[in-house]
């Protein structure tokens, strides 16, 4: 069964599509522009009640919430593509560990940031300069943290590729890309290193080719 993807062009969606590409897992997409208010239509609603992108389509089975499909999709096919969650199950905890950091550490501020450096006309917002710092200052904290880790780890949870590397690599796209921030990456040698291995893997390269960033 191929699975469908909405909303290739958006940054969660790109976390499923390269997902896939890693676990060689057949996938077409269906285009939903945001920006004309196509995810909030009836149709889009019934498969993503809260009419964010994305959502996918397998057969008969929805389901939204970026994160929790690439979960999905790395266990269903554990033994296809790249081992995504680490050999041994004891390593299971620290990948959704930095998974969840991923999710609540390092994407809200960096949220802010694209949003009011990159969207803000197509938004229709004002950029604060207010918002802009403090959240650059809360995103440099965040990095501090994963500098320290990556000092003794070459990946988050560990010697070993995982979904937790994966996951940032939509949204941290644009500071090096857009937002003007290259240096809260390469000021940081360790995270620097970490972004260099994890931004060049075959499956990002293609997404990007796939899919160029909206901007
Ligand atoms: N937690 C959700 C977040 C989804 C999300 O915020 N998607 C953005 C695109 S990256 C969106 O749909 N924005 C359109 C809107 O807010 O109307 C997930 O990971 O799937």
């Amino acid at each position: 069964m191929v699975v469908k993807v909405y909303g290739p062009e958006y940054a969660s969606s790109k976390r499923v599509i390269v997902t896939l590409i890693e676990k060689e897992i057949e996938f077409e997409v269906v285009d939903v522009d945001a920006f004309k208010g196509e995810n909030k239509s009836l149709d889009y609603l019934k498969l993503q009640p809260f009419g964010l992108l994305p959502a996918i389509q397998d057969g008969d089975y929805t389901l939204f919430e970026s994160r929790a499909i690439i979960r999905y999709y790395a266990e269903k096919y554990k033994s296809r593509g790249t081992e995504l969650f680490g050999k041994c199950y004891l390593l299971f905890p620290f990948h959704q560990q930095w998974l969840e950091v991923e999710a609540h550490n390092f994407n809200p501020p960096l949220n802010t940031l694209v949003i009011h450096t990159i969207f803000s006309s197509k938004l229709g917002i004002t950029p604060d300069q207010k918002v802009i710092q403090e959240n650059e200052v809360k995103l440099g904290k965040v990095l501090d943290i994963y500098e320290e880790r990556l000092s003794t780890n070459k990946y988050l949870a560990g010697d070993f590729f995982s979904l937790a590397d994966l996951s940032h690599l939509q949204l941290g796209h644009y500071l090096l890309n857009g937002a003007g921030k290259e240096y809260m990456i390469r000021d940081r040698k360790h995270v620097s290193a970490w972004w260099d291995v994890i931004s060049n893997r075959p499956s990002w390269k293609k997404v990007l080719q796939l899919f160029p960033y909206l901007n």
